[in-house]
């Protein structure tokens, strides 16, 4: 046996800081990195998705060794290659013999389960070590959410704003409130100019990766090229810039907006770049308080952002291990329709859900209200089972890795947790859509219709959904009321209403093949 240290470092954890990498030697360590085939095809990854994380690991890869460490790299195309993480570190160590491995914690419970079974597997002793580029430790939510009847957001977020001193003006919030989010929702005109983000083009090492995807995942979801994701904290950090440069000042009033063929409006199109590791949350809202600080952008702005990263995402995070695995089977409101055929092919006269598919299909990105509002607010309504919306959600898109997309979809989109993330479930009608887009203006159905042929879809099925549901939702004090707006139609009005969704859903075709899963 040798004295070497295995540091196996997977494909989220592109971090030079990383907590296996701290205090470790350039001699007396080998790092190791895994491209294998079970990873990218568990469910059927967006090629975008798996180009970005091929080629970030490739170049982090090469900035470590050009640094002096050692790097073992596994490609996909070895013909050795073992096909999943626990076969590679086996065959890593009849390689370097190490005396021990160090390892951070995977950030998806199906991989941490199978790297605690590292210690009975493998002769040498493994330590697994926290993923401390999280603000709140999985321990720190378990803490807070023990004993609440309600796990707000709202309230945890203030304790990451204390904790981190983020907008903070000793023990009160900056400007004398938390959340600035009712300032947050205005529309967008199409006109106006939205300067447009960073591209990357691809050296060397991306195209050949390209080549890779696309000659080895040829019948998955997605358009692999224009490929302009950032894949180095060097491009990260450029991409970074520009956000906090152009964007930020309009990121609030702009955040709920919709508007027909553009895709990244003024969003950070971070989120890449962060749940991969090449950028640090802390640092963003560091830079965004600076902003703020600088009279470079408002307060709204800069405080809806914080909120997204320490709020939401360390939010999700807590609430994912805290609730999984039970989480993944959770389906609180029974549905069981299968996702329909269009959600992959984009083929619906919907407008609003086929350019919110288009984006998907071509950048392997949807922003955040298209997500919850548009894609979401349809799987709610029409009842889709929650395990196809999550294999959805989770192959689509290139920064969905489980532990943040099965929150967002099983409890903020779906309330398949029955109300633990969502005190609500977020369903709208066609009005929601109408104020906050230009989508309806020239869509094949009318907004303003309620019912029959014309009719936007979520008008009736809006309420499907809550005649279907009242048991269970009558009692909530954020919902109850709008069954006396119903009671009121009269049994007329309902019936068409009913009808009117029937036949809608009636319409849907299920996929025909399996987009998500072989
Ligand atoms: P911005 O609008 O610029 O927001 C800034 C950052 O805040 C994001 O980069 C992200 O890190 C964070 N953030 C914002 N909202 C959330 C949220 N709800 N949960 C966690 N972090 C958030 N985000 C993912 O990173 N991966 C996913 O798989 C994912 N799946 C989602 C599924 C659904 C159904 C919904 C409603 C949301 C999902 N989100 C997911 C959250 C959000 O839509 C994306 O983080 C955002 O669209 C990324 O684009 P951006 O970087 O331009 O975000
Ligand atoms: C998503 C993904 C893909 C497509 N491929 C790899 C890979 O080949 N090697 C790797 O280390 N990670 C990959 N990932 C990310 C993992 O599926 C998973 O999300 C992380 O290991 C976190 O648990
Ligand atoms: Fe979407 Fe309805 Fe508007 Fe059409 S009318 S774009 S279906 S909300």
């Amino acid at each position: 046996m040798t004295d070497l240290t295995l540091i196996p470092i997977l494909g989220d954890q592109l971090t030079r800081t990383l907590s296996s990498l701290r205090g470790q030697t350039k001699d007396g360590s080998v790092i190791l990195m895994m491209e294998v085939w079970d990873e990218a095809t568990y469910v059927k990854h967006h090629k975008q998705k798996i180009a970005l994380i091929f080629s970030a690991m490739r170049h982090f890869a090469e900035e470590l060794r050009a640094d002096g460490w050692t790097v073992d790299y596994t490609r996909l195309d070895d013909p050795d290659n073992a096909g999943n993480f626990t076969g590679e570190i086996a065959r890593a160590i009849e390689r370097h013999d190490p005396a021990q491995i160090r390892v951070t914690e995977a950030s998806e419970w199906r991989v941490l389960q199978a790297m605690e079974e590292w210690p009975d597997k493998f002769a040498c002793p493994v330590t697994i070590l926290p993923d401390d580029r999280f603000i709140a430790s999985k321990s720190e939510f378990a803490d807070w959410a023990e004993d609440r009847k309600a796990l707000t957001m709202e309230h945890f977020y203030r304790e990451m704003r204390k904790k981190t001193q983020l907008l903070m003006d000793g023990d009160k919030p900056e400007g004398g409130k938390w959340n600035y989010d009712a300032d947050n929702r205005e529309a967008l005109e199409g006109a106006l100019f939205v300067p447009p983000r960073p591209r990357f083009a691809s050296d060397t090492i991306t195209s050949e990766v390209l080549e890779l995807v696309e000659t080895r995942f040829p019948d998955h979801f997605g358009a692999l090229t224009p490929f302009e994701w950032p894949v180095t904290r060097e491009e990260a950090l450029k991409a970074a810039d520009a956000f906090f440069a152009e964007r930020i000042e309009q990121f609030g009033p702009y955040q709920d907006a919709m508007v027909y063929g553009s895709d990244d409006l003024y969003h950070s199109m971070l989120s890449t770049s962060i749940n991969i590791g090449l950028l640090d949350p802390i640092e963003l809202c560091e830079r965004a308080e600076i902003a703020y600080k600088q009279g470079k952008a408002p307060l709204n702005s800069v405080e809806g952002f914080i909120r997204q990263i320490i709020g939401w995402r360390e939010y999700v995070r807590g609430f994912y291990w805290y609730f999984t695995p039970a989480l993944a089977e959770a389906n609180e409101l029974e549905a069981t329709r299968p996702l329909p055929e269009f959600f992959w092919t984009g083929q619906t006269d919907m407008r609003c859900l086929s350019d919110s598919i288009r984006s998907t299909h071509n950048n392997a990105h949807a922003h955040h209200i298209q997500r919850l509002m548009v894609l979401g607010n349809f799987c709610l309504l029409a009842g889709i089972d929650p395990g196809e919306v999550q294999d959805w959600f989770l192959a689509v898109y290139a920064d969905a890795f489980e532990w943040v997309e099965l929150p967002n979809v099983a409890g903020m989109i779906l309330y398949a947790d029955g109300g633990r993330l969502a005190t609500k479930p977020y369903a709208a009608s066609g009005n929601y859509i109408n104020k906050m887009s230009d989508y309806c203006k020239e869509c094949r159905y009318k907004v303003s219709v309620k019912t029959g042929e014309d009719a936007c879809p979520f008008n009736p099925l809006y309420w499907h959904f809550m005649d279907r549901h009242r048991d269970r939702l009558k009692s909530n004090h954020r919902i109850g009321r709008i069954y006396a707006n119903w009671d009121r139609m009269g049994e007329e009005k309902q019936s068409e209403y009913l009808q009117s969704a029937q036949k809608f859903l009636d319409t849907l075709e299920p996929a025909s093949k399996g987009w998500a899963r072989d």
